[in-house]
């Protein structure tokens, strides 16, 4: 079976067309304008794919828009994508596609509607098993942007408030019988991990001949953590910790968290503050600072029972030094801030405007030689890609996700039915033109969004969230609402 979709690039030998539905094809002149053409006029040709698997033109613009918030506003999506079409060489799109996608010229078989008068009668619909395995593909693609599972290196001397520190940033991921029974354990790394995070737990570094052996230790187990091609095993950050009321930084402390460690990803967090005097904190930050640690690396904390003091610092600090993809993550497993985990929701109003508006533009294009109703479905991929970004971004897990936006995903193959987008705009006609194609993925992408934002919301707070009903009389409000805003 071949799978095509919305913006797959065709190629005929001679021209390279976007697929718009079995009917229409656009075709791109070097200048950057664009015609469409009847399906059976560009035939036969050859589809851009892999294993089967038609890959998108307009989605590769949309996947980048999510990446970097490149577009600001539909205007300079369309000129980007003029822009590269007018350098374009088939040379050299060939390659990239290679390049980016493992992509091949395929064959594809086009069953290309014979008499003008079936084109009401057939409809050019999606299966919902293939709209929800789109919809998979999609999401996971999101997830790896914005939702990794970061890995936080936790080490210190035993005793030295390691274990209790975790416990007080990121809750109960740390087994209670873990902290402060006086014993270290055997030399190396315990693993606590759920689905946000992975903290590796340093334990059996204690003063004496046993530092050296720690150290060769902790070297060989950075080393091949680093040396894994998958950075997604790598360790992303090191808490480095400092008994406070011990007063003393040794030469071990040193060469770990200069030699073993990279400088540039440590946190030295002295630890114990209630119970370190003024001068004990002075003399520390001295001795660190002397051996070269940026005084903004370090700080001081207690564990939770003694105030929790300097958690929340240090929880914005990893936040700012983890790579960008592992963030998120980092700030859903947090404890300590509630009203930073809310606001982070908030801040990503941006993104989601961005994914929005590459979709809209997207759809407004294929719309802009009216797409007969009976094919609205090809705005379906467009839409899905849309919606699965949205809830990647969002962080919407795996039974959340099934939950939240499944039944977005469900209805849209009903909604875009032509006897249901006749309910929903019954002025329509036979056709959906470019504002029609642009207004209704808008309006859905603004619906989705605000859900998916309520829900992440809801989360935190730790409500239950209501089920969506997601109807067509529901998404007229917010199609009038949205179109109301334009
Ligand atoms: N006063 C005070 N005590 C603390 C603080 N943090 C930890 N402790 C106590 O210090 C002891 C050691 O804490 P842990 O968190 O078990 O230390 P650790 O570094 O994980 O120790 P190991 O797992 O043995 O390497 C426990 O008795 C804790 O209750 C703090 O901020 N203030
Ligand atoms: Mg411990």
């Amino acid at each position: 079976m071949n799978r095509l979709r919305f913006g797959a690039l065709l190629y005929n030998g001679k021209e390279l067309g976007f697929y718009l539905s079995h009917r229409v094809v656009f075709t791109v002149y070097g200048s950057g304008t664009v015609h469409a053409m009847a399906m059976h006029d560009f035939m036969p040709c050859k589809v851009f794919a892999v294993n089967g698997v038609a890959v998108s033109f307009p989605q590769a613009l949309t996947t980048a828009a999510t990446i970097s918030d490149k577009f600001k506003n539909s205007l300079e999506f369309v000129k980007k994508t003029l822009e590269f079409l007018e350098n374009f060489s088939f040379e050299n799109l060939e390659k990239m596609l290679k390049k980016w996608y493992g992509a091949e010229l395929e064959n594809f078989i086009i069953p290309v509607p014979v008499q003008e008068n079936n084109m009401q009668t057939e409809e050019n619909t999606m299966e919902e098993s293939e709209v929800i395995k789109e919809f998979n593909e999609k999401y996971n693609e999101a997830r790896g942007k914005f939702g990794k599972r970061p890995n936080i290196l936790v080490c210190g001397y035993t005793g030295s408030g390691k274990s209790s520190l975790v416990k007080a940033i990121l809750g109960n991921i740390v087994p209670d019988d873990a902290i402060g029974d006086g014993r270290p354990k055997t030399m190396g790394y315990d693993c606590y991990e759920n689905e946000l995070v992975c903290i590796w737990d340093s334990k059996g570094l204690e003063s004496g001949e046993a530092e050296e052996e720690f150290t060769i230790h902790t070297r060989s187990f950075v080393r091949e953590k680093q040396q894994d091609p998958n950075v997604d095993n790598h360790i992303h950050l090191v808490w480095y910790t400092i008994q406070g009321s011990g007063a003393r930084v040794t030469d071990c402390d040193l060469n770990l968290i200069r030699n073993i460690f990279n400088p540039e990803h440590v946190i030295v967090v002295v630890t114990k503050a209630d119970v370190t005097r003024e001068s004990q904190k002075k003399a520390l930050m001295e001795a660190l600072k002397n051996a070269g640690i940026p005084e903004e690396h370090i700080i001081f904390t207690s564990d939770a029972e003694s105030g929790a003091v300097g958690c929340k610092e240090l929880m914005k600090l990893s936040y700012e030094m983890l790579p960008e993809a592992y963030r998120d993550a980092f700030m859903e497993a947090q404890r300590i801030d509630m009203e930073a985990r809310i606001q982070a929701i908030h801040d990503k109003e941006g993104k989601a405007k961005a994914i929005i508006t590459a979709a809209v533009t997207a759809a407004a294009a294929a719309g802009a030689v009216p797409i007969p109703l009976s094919d609205a479905a090809v705005l379906i991929p467009l839409q899905i890609t849309m919606i699965a970004s949205l809830a990647g971004l969002y962080g919407l897990r795996e039974e959340a996700v099934r939950q939240a936006a499944m039944p977005f995903v469900a209805k849209l193959v009903g909604i875009f039915a032509a006897s249901s987008i006749l309910k929903l705009l019954p002025g329509l006609g036979s056709v959906v033109n470019a504002t029609v194609a642009g207004t209704l993925t808008g309006a859905m992408g603004m619906f989705v969004r605000r859900n998916f934002e309520d829900i992440a919301i809801a989360k935190i707070e730790g409500r239950s969230v209501n089920p969506v009903f997601f109807d067509v009389e529901l998404f007229r409000k917010f199609y009038d609402e949205y179109k109301k805003q334009k």
